[in-house]
């Protein structure tokens, strides 16, 4: 694992970003775990998760000129990201969305610097089935700008009915190249070695049998 992605798991552990029990998806699937990015909720936590996504974008060699956070929990995510790579040197435009579009004053429902054009990263937080991806990309699309990647904080590597990855059904459809901060094998790999409780690793492997990817 890179250096960034042991930090961001060392801070997602931390702030109990990771919850174990019973929670029903977006997709409907019922799993044992979930990961809520909403609990990084201060200053210096915040610009520790800034700081990994912006090391794993710089790393990854991706060509961008603009990042894109989705509402509601992309726009601090956005807004963070844009200010660590800044202050790694690279000082790019970013903006987001309303989930409302506004009838006054300027209107619409893309909010920050112009998108079209562009060559965007949408900055978002977990994927499993690729739902709020394909929305903001639909999104960006009608404004003129080209969705060249997806980076989230971790990809959940869920199949969908047919089969095929979320991954892969976004790079199929979309061209869009998804960046995880980290997999699900990552996590479960970390929980291993630092001890996990064996019944949560157990519950977690079982349900990646099911909606996984092989
Ligand atoms: P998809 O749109 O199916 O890719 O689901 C991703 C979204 O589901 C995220 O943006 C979250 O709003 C939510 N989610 C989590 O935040 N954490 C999880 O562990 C799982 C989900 C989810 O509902 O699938």
């Amino acid at each position: 694992m890179k250096p960034h992605q042991t930090a961001f798991l060392e801070l997602a552990l931390e702030h109990e970003v990771l919850k174990f029990g019973q929670f029903t998806l977006k997709s409907g699937r019922i799993s044992p775990y979930f990961f809520n990015l909403g609990k990084i909720a201060s200053g210096s936590s915040l610009r520790r998760l800034a700081g990994a996504y912006a090391d794993a974008l710089l790393a990854s060699g991706i060509e961008f000129d603009l990042l894109f956070g989705p509402a509601y929990k992309g726009i601090p995510l956005v807004a963070a990201v844009s200010c660590a790579l800044a202050e790694r040197g690279r000082d790019l435009p970013f903006a987001y969305n309303r989930k409302e579009a506004k009838d006054h004053g300027e209107g619409g429902v893309l909010v920050g610097a112009p998108v079209d054009g562009r060559r965007v990263v949408i900055i978002d937080d977990v994927l499993t089935a690729g739902t709020a991806l394909r929305q903001s990309h639909a999104l960006l699309q009608q404004a003129g700008a080209t969705t060249v990647a997806a980076m989230t904080a971790l990809d959940r590597q869920e199949v969908g009915p047919n089969g095929r990855s979320a991954v892969q059904e976004l790079a199929a459809e979309a061209g869009i190249a998804v960046l995880p901060l980290v997999t699900v094998r990552d996590l479960l790999a970390h929980l291993s070695r630092s001890g996990g409780d064996a019944a949560t690793i157990a519950a977690i492997n079982a349900y990646q049998a099911q909606y996984g990817v092989k």
